[in-house]
């Protein structure tokens, strides 16, 4: 009996001990995983809480006196961010390319277009930046090549070229003509003949822009091969281009036509798209990017998608769900839609649209411009940049300025004669000083004529003048990183009616309110959901900082805006 007695103790004993080797296993894994998502997640602080300047190269600064911006520019130009405080550059294009869509037909995914310098030059860019803790974020562009890529070239020269299904081609429709109905983003059929071999390629762009056949698994892993030649080299992360077109339906099937819709002049936006757009298969390839960048372990490398679509439902499915990682964030173009027009409530309900939409845990993000539209000074009035930076540095999230932004820069006047592309105006050059063409280059002829305000809209003038929008911004962003309050999320409006709105962001310790006068007059009135008093922290016209302010008791002036500390 004692023995068995005996026998049962110890049986039980090695039961407890195996039970708390597990537990501690467990614990110690938990706990492990715990701390590395904790660190991972320290990590994506640098995006987050920074600002991301959008920089369109050609246009930036000219080192070498042809009228073409550069990238020894950019880095001649590194002090400039220093100053503003701004430590994220992204750069659109500046890869090899035939340059018919500006950059977005690209030759060699891994060369400098020579227009921009070689690949020592970016390494020296790349370099000087990283000494000064600034990021670098590079374009992506893998929905398409140029049709001069070494890879089309051997695509379109026989059907049975290794790489003819890199590409999507097909036979004419049965009697003749292309396959199907698509439409091209730029208007016309979606597909061009080639008479070497009888069949029509694809392309959601250009003709020069041949669409890449996402799937084939050669193609991935080719574009794969391209993210990680450039994350070698210490790049801090992409912004992939035209996601939405990424994958068409298989079977070619005809799109559905609206009405207005005109067979011999169709139109873009006169067929509905539901089978070149937005596949299912779209976000299986953004997981597979998500994975190539996930792989470098010394910091985050960020992953940003551009999807233009209006419906906001489909463009927040990039983000990925709580397991599947894809973009950090696609891009949030809600504020591109700002017009003279806009009142203070409905600027409210583009961002609560936004908010409401994004999905649980993951980050937004706010921009006002960018290369393909016109700038947010031409659109809304030159009177209003300033508050808009307000609103765009105050706002919960990621901020992205396009380059000039700062300084209250509008479009270039260019005639529609000497355009060479209709978006030639958002592209000028940056304003630099009011010597000729605004300090951009040497040359006699910027590459796109400089706005012509530049002599009193530069950064050497701002510089000059401590109540300048350039000061303004500079302060916005210091804000932004020191102040606790603007670096989660917390939002909450507290005044919206057509003239004004108004917002408070806070964290555990200290409440801070943004009150922006969108109307044409002057405001006076009382925040609705708000009392007390603060201290002017920002005023966007730079005379009432320090100053007490009722919130039962405010004016306004037009296009003022103010973030108050809350006392
Ligand atoms: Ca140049
Ligand atoms: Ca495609």
């Amino acid at each position: 009996m004692v023995g068995n007695i005996f026998a049962d103790d110890f049986g039980s004993i090695i039961f407890t001990l195996l039970v708390a080797i597990l537990l501690s296993v467990l614990i110690f894994t938990a706990r492990k995983v715990y701390k590395q998502n904790k660190e991972w997640e320290e990590k994506k602080r640098w995006w987050k809480e920074g600002v991301i300047y959008h920089i369109y190269p050609r246009s930036f600064q000219d080192s070498t006196g042809d009228g073409n911006g550069d990238l020894q520019g950019i880095t001649k130009r590194l002090d400039y961010f220093e100053f503003l405080g701004i430590k994220i550059l992204y750069l659109s294009p500046i890869f090899r390319s035939p340059m018919v869509d500006n950059g977005y037909d690209i030759s060699d995914f891994k060369d400098i277009d020579r227009m921009f310098g070689n690949l020592e030059d970016f390494a020296e860019l790349l370099k000087e930046a990283h000494l000064r803790g600034m990021r670098l974020i590079l374009d992506f562009v893998p929905n398409h090549t140029s049709d001069q890529h070494p890879w089309f070239i051997e695509s379109r020269s026989s059907k049975v070229n290794p790489k003819r299904d890199w590409y999507v081609w097909l036979d004419p429709a049965v009697g003749g003509g292309p396959p199907n109905n698509w439409v091209s983003v730029f208007g016309g059929s979606a597909w061009t003949y080639d008479a070497k071999t009888n069949q029509y390629y694809l392309h959601q762009f250009c003709p020069e822009q041949p669409d890449l056949n996402l799937r084939n698994a050669e193609v991935r892993d080719a574009l794969n091969d391209v993210l990680t030649f450039w994350l070698d080299q210490g790049v801090d992360g992409f912004r992939a281009d035209a996601v939405a077109h990424l994958v068409e339906d298989s079977r070619f099937q005809d799109e559905p036509t609206k009405d207005g819709y005109d067979t011999k002049r169709p139109r873009y936006d006169d067929l509905d798209h539901v089978y070149t757009k937005n596949f299912t298969a779209n976000h299986k390839i953004v997981q597979g990017w998500r994975a190539v960048l996930d792989q470098y372990k010394d910091s985050y490398r960020i992953l940003i998608g551009e999807i233009l679509d209006d419906n906001f439902q489909e463009v927040v499915k990039y983000y990925g769900g709580r397991f599947s990682n894809e973009f950090d964030f696609p891009f949030n173009f809600g504020l591109l839609g700002l017009s003279q027009t806009t009142n203070a409530e409905e600027v409210y309900h583009v961002i609560s649209d936004y908010l409401a939409a994004l999905p649980k845990g993951k980050w937004p993000n706010w921009l006002l411009g960018n290369h393909d539209f016109p700038r947010i000074g031409s659109k809304v009035s030159h009177e209003y940049c300033r508050a808009l930076n307000v609103l765009l540095l105050t706002l919960p999230g990621t901020a992205i300025t396009y380059y000039g932004e700062e300084i209250g820069m509008i479009d270039a006047k260019v005639s529609f004669k000497s355009q060479k592309d209709f978006r030639d105006p958002q592209r000028s050059p940056m304003q630099w000083c009011d010597k000729e063409n605004a300090g951009f280059t040497s040359a006699a002829k910027a590459w796109v004529p400089v706005a012509e305000n530049y002599k009193t809209v530069n950064v050497e003038v701002q510089k000059a003048d401590p109540t300048s929008a350039l000061y303004l911004y500079k302060e916005l962003v210091n804000l932004r990183s020191t102040v606790e309050c603007f670096k989660g999320l917390s939002f909450k409006a507290v005044h919206v009616d057509a003239s004004v709105l108004a917002y408070t962001r806070s964290d555990r310790h200290h409440t801070f309110v943004i009150m922006i006068n969108f109307s044409k007059e002057r405001w006076e009135g009382s925040l609705n959901g708000i009392s007390g008093s603060g201290v002017v922290v920002i005023d966007s016209e730079m005379k009432l900082k320090g100053t007490n302010v009722l919130f039962v008791r405010v004016t306004l002036n037009k296009a003022q805006a103010l973030a108050i500390k809350m006392q």
